[in-house]
């Protein structure tokens, strides 16, 4: 079979959508930081369909990928050329698919093999914006209190040497140098990470690194550049070969890096950009003035019981979330969850029907042609469970609201972490703080030695982790929060997921 690219095109069959513009006459408007899946099946999506239906190709889009080459070494040899397939199934579970190829991704650079490239383009004169998919480790920020990690060993890389930087922050701090010693205009900086107010933190974390690198840049950055807020959904699990060699037979083409992704779109941002920007609207995209109650909205709903599933799921022998939510015990804690603890703690958002949203998100979960891997939503627990869950537990606390349900995500978390499940089947812990968390499970373990009872351990238990303080914050010296979690902690190891998630679901709620 021939490859994707410019030239075979034309070869494509008539019921797979291409670029609709000239794509020879492209200019590369925006560099994009973090390019993984989800960006090429989001940002990329949406600005090729804003291109398609205005005709203004100042968006190309220049990809970095902080380290690893396989997107550079797969998407070079098709001139940037990738197809996306927007895979569904309907109620009798007969899968339903779009396919796609985008055009608005021109070139991808590595960032560590080739730093310099990277500085050039931001600081290039075309370019107007800087987006971000870095995930949440990706900005060296403390998790708990969202402050910049001078001690990370990336950011103290990227004072020392700020030539060559290796973090988001530092590359783009150095680039915004470049800029402004060139005499260039400023630029939007636009966070799409999974992230609460992820453009006024993102804005926190650049001023900080300049002050600390050459002050009087951050005065500049501040007067000149843009920081929108913004709230992303879609789901895009990593590609596996079976949908690689799938996708392929239906091009008639070999494309070696494709994607399946959901076809449900949203994207909420403020519209906040000063050197302008893609008529997204085209795309799906809706600009609001204010991006909190979109974001608390997606992260406690979404993100938070994506997570408390993935950790249940994975636990309990589910290797993917479609799984999982078939299992009626776990569809309905997920439901209940949704319902009784987080939705209560949400701000109006304008025109939302959340309990229309809440089955939708069901629906969502249950999509059986995404086999969006639990363990691959597991990762990076410590980054993701403060804007996920921790902060909603704290709002029902200062509510004086039961937290029965959002503790069972919590404890789920921890009892992953122990890295072995109902099946004895081990796995690894990928987290950036494994070291740390590792180590905390066994000052848990240790502290539950001596205990005299199973409650009195699950109780030291939970005391230890919840003291964790870059994850936990203040919420350890929270009675009600170490108590409900050390129930659960304790559940799980003597009756297993199943039988916790009954219990939690059937707890009465005040
Ligand atoms: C997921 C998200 O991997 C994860 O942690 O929860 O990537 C999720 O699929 C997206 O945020 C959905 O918009």
């Amino acid at each position: 079979m021939l490859r994707l690219q410019p030239d075979t095109l034309a070869r494509l069959p008539a019921d797979v959508a291409r670029p609709r513009y000239e794509r020879g006459a492209l200019r590369a408007g925006i560099v994009h930081l973090g390019l993984g899946a989800f960006a090429r099946a989001h940002l990329a999506v949406a600005t090729e369909a804003a291109m398609a239906a205005t005709g203004d190709l100042r968006w190309g889009i220049v990809g970095v990928s902080l380290c690893q080459p396989d997107t550079r070494d797969a998407l070079a040899p098709q001139g940037g050329l990738y197809s996306v397939a927007l895979r569904d199934a309907d109620d009798d579970g007969a899968p339903g698919e779009s396919l796609r190829v985008i055009g608005a991704l021109l070139r991808v650079v590595v960032a560590g093999e080739d730093p310099a490239a990277v500085l050039e383009h931001i600081a290039h004169a075309d370019t107007r914006i800087v987006s971000l998919t870095v995930t949440e480790k990706g900005y060296c920020h403390d998790p708990a209190s969202g402050a910049l990690r001078f001690e990370h060993a990336d950011i103290a890389h990227d004072l020392a040497q700020p030539e060559t930087p290796r973090s988001a922050v530092g590359m783009i701090v150095r680039a915004l140098s470049l800029r402004q010693r060139r005499g260039r205009a400023g630029i939007a900086l636009l966070s799409l990470d999974n992230l609460p107010a992820n453009g006024d933190m993102l804005r926190g974390l650049v001023l900080a690194f300049a002050d600390r690198a050459e002050p009087p840049l951050g005065a500049w950055i501040a007067a000149q550049c843009s920081f929108p807020n913004s709230m992303v959904d879609r789901i895009v699990p990593r590609t596996t070969d079976a949908e690689r060699s799938r996708i392929g037979e239906r091009l008639g083409l070999v494309d070696a890096w494709p994607l399946v992704a959901e076809p449900y779109f949203d994207w909420a941002l403020q519209d906040r950009f000063v050197a302008g920007r893609p008529e997204w609207v085209h795309g799906g995209a809706r600009f609001v003035a204010d991006a909190a109650p979109f974001e608390q909205l997606k992260l406690r709903m979404v993100n938070g019981t994506h997570s408390t599933l993935a950790y249940l799921g994975a636990m309990a022998g589910f290797a993917t979330i479609d799984r999982a939510i078939a299992q009626p015990a776990l569809r309905a804690f997920i439901d209940a969850l949704l319902r009784d603890e987080i939705a209560p703690t949400l701000g109006a958002v304008p025109g939302l029907d959340l309990d229309a949203y809440r089955r939708q998100l069901l629906r969502r979960f249950a999509n059986p042609a995404l086999a969006h891997a639990t363990h691959q939503i597991a990762m990076d627990g410590s980054q993701k469970l403060p804007q996920r869950l921790l902060g909603t537990l704290r709002d029902r606390l200062d509510a004086g609201g039961s937290i029965t349900r959002l503790a069972l995500g919590v404890a789920a978390w921890l009892h992953y972490l122990r890295g072995v499940d109902e099946a004895g089947g081990h796995y690894v812990i990928e987290d950036p703080l494994a070291a740390e968390l590792n180590e905390l499970c066994s000052r848990a373990e240790s502290s539950a030695t001596t205990a005299g009872s199973a409650c009195e351990a699950a109780q030291r238990r939970a005391a230890t982790f919840t003291a964790f303080a870059p994850v936990f914050g203040t919420l350890g010296s929270d009675a009600r929060c170490v108590a409900a979690v050390a129930q659960h902690l304790l559940s799980l190891r003597e009756r297993g997921v199943i039988a916790s998630v009954e219990a939690a679901t059937a707890a009465a709620i005040p």
